[in-house]
């Protein structure tokens, strides 16, 4: 299994200036800091929110391509928004579920995401999705291109090995993080 980290610095070869990147909060937006070019959406304190702060951005924004990456802790949490999403699918959105099973940011305990056939719930939901365990690098560079290009709404769901990288949290205040998104992507 790749690592979290590994995948969002993967996904930088693949996004570029139209890209609106939203990442939950904890170990995730960290990652996308240190990864990402700057600024991006790092949502963090409340849980469950990247997926209803990327609908919003998407529907407002069908111009840009939002791609939303969410742990399993946060894609559970805010499991009623992914329904909504997947009702009005706009297809200029993406969301990468990065499923480490667990609550890595506050210590590793155990999320009940094992219990979800990732494949079964999203094609009940007429979703567009991919679910997988073993992705070896070309695989996963593979997995990312058809994920991102493809036409409509659509979920890559990747289980992932822990990360065990000590980040320092991201130097922004949420207002900061406002400003600057704002100075890119509605001002500019
Ligand atoms: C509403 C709420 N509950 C609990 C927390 C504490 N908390 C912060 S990050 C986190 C874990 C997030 O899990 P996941 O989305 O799976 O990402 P991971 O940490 O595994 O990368 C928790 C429990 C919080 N910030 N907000």
């Amino acid at each position: 299994m790749m690592k979290g980290y590994e995948i969002i610095s993967t996904l930088t070869d693949f996004i570029g200036n139209n890209d609106i990147i939203v990442s939950s909060n904890g170990n995730i937006s960290r990652e996308a800091y240190h990864l990402l070019p700057k600024p991006q959406v790092y949502l963090r304190g409340s849980m469950g929110l990247p997926i209803p702060v990327g609908l919003g951005l998407a529907l407002a924004n069908p111009d840009k391509r939002i791609i939303v990456i969410t742990g399993d802790g946060n894609f559970l949490m805010g499991l009623g928004s992914a329904i909504t999403a997947a009702f009005y699918k706009p297809k200029n959105m993406k969301i990468l579920i990065l499923d480490n099973a667990q609550y890595y940011t506050t210590g590793g305990q155990k999320t009940v995401s094992s219990i979800i056939n990732y494949t079964r719930f999203l094609d009940s939901l007429n979703i567009e999705s991919q679910s997988s365990k073993e992705a070896s690098q070309a695989q996963l560079e593979l997995d990312l291109i058809e994920f991102l290009n493809s036409k409509t709404f659509s979920v890559l769901h990747l289980k992932i090995q822990e990360d065990k990288r000590d980040l320092v949290n991201i130097p922004w205040h949420p207002e900061d993080i406002t400003e600057k998104f704002q100075d890119k992507f509605v001002n500019s």
